[in-house]
């Protein structure tokens, strides 16, 4: 979100500074593991759908610039009982605003779309404006694109504080101090710790650990006039898990969980108000990956057709979840000359495009016809909804 908003400042003629604490691309956060998921009838909530629609264009806009393809188009597979949020939420997007999709039978999913192992009571949406954003990539492309346009970026320089300020906000990197006119604060699983007050908006904002495993192929999909989409699938238990296509001619696939079903998460470790997920210190970094992951992957890769029982590799990330799931755009009155982007839930990366656009318009401009609105850092404060 950070490296789109600074290529678009830069590139309007900003004088602007980027500042990571790794290096941009880094496998530190919530944005590594070389795909993450883009589809439209967003199963989260049909709100989401003008955001996602601008996303893609502005992900147009970084390609175009780029000059090089940051999104893969592969379609999208929902797949579930009929009634299971992945089904009906994607299908209720969908026909809210008018989106091309198709419902499959159990018989069109077992033709269509062989990789997947399904129960007789399950089906499936199909939806063609859907596939792979390729992250490291993207972020590569607009950190390059913004030192082009002026950018500076300070890399391996960690921002220890930010003191908040109507007209000269300031941040703190070391003993260096940055008075800017606007800061634009996209931290990610450290946004939390950075600024005041944000840990408990609505009653927590929590880090959690997730962990995503890459799959050999052992036989490939037999050839149908449908190449293999990104999916998401809703089991009876509440695990919702997805997965891609190969993104290595054919060699792996890489799936993750998104969600753990109730009985996963009674078991999980649940600190006082948090979500069910293991907590993070985004400092210490997420546990690495073990057995018993390789074990819960390899459970959920069973209903993959032709692939390996156990993974060949694994990564973990982090996920930063508000208490609603919904993302936080916005200000906050008590952070003067402050923009913060945050709290992407675990489904924020697609949106990265149009979230950069958003900061940067709010930054700049004050103000942004972006549908952030609903992403409001203030939406659980007492009394009246602010306009
Ligand atoms: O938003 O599609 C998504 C997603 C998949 C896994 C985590 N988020």
């Amino acid at each position: 979100m950070g490296s789109q908003a600074l290529w678009r400042l830069a590139r309007d003629g900003v004088d602007v500074i980027g500042v990571e604490q790794f290096s941009p691309g880094h496998d530190r956060g919530s944005s590594h593991g070389e795909s993450r998921i883009i589809r439209t009838s967003y199963l989260e909530g049909a709100e989401y759908v003008p955001f996602v629609q601008a996303a893609w264009r502005a992900w147009a806009e970084l390609e175009e610039a780029a000059g090089s393809p940051l999104v893969i188009r592969s379609g999208a597979l929902m797949l579930g009982r009929p009634d299971s949020g992945a089904i009906s939420g994607s299908i209720a997007a969908a026909e809210h605003h008018g989106l091309a999709h198709e419902h499959l039978s159990p018989t069109a999913l077992a033709e269509r779309h062989p990789r997947h192992v399904m129960r007789s009571d399950e089906v499936g949406v199909f939806e063609d404006a859907a596939g792979v954003v390729l992250p490291e990539a993207s972020i590569l492309a607009a950190v390059r694109l913004a030192r082009q346009s002026g950018a500076r970026v300070w890399n391996h320089q960690a921002v220890t504080r930010i003191e908040p300020d109507p007209d000269s906000p300031r941040v703190w990197v070391g003993d260096t101090q940055i008075r800017a006119r606007r800061v634009i604060v996209t931290a990610g699983a450290w946004l939390p710790g950075l600024l005041p007050g944000i840990a408990d908006l609505g009653g927590g904002v929590r880090v959690e650990r997730r962990v995503l495993g890459w799959f050999r192929i052992t036989e490939p999909a037999p050839r149908t006039a449908h190449p293999e989409p990104v999916f998401a699938r809703d089991e009876p238990d509440g695990t919702l898990w997805y997965g891609f296509p190969s993104m290595d001619g054919g060699r792996t696939v890489k799936i993750g969980v998104h969600a753990e079903s109730p009985e996963v998460r009674s078991a999980a470790v649940r600190p006082p108000g948090a979500q069910w997920g293991e907590p993070v210190d985004p400092d210490a970094g997420p546990r690495p990956p073990d057995a018993a992951d390789a074990h819960r992957l390899g459970e959920l890769a069973a209903g993959l057709r032709g692939v390996a029982p156990l993974p060949e590799r694994m990564a973990s990330c982090m996920y930063t979840m508000t208490p609603d799931e919904h993302f936080l755009i916005g200000r906050r009155d008590e952070l003067p000359g402050l923009v913060l982007a945050g709290g992407f839930s675990g489904h924020g990366f697609k949106f990265a495009s149009a979230v950069g656009r958003a900061v940067a318009e709010l930054a700049r401009d004050g103000h942004t016809d972006l549908p952030v609105g609903m992403f409001d850092p203030h939406r659980w404060d007492a009394g009246p909804a602010r306009p």
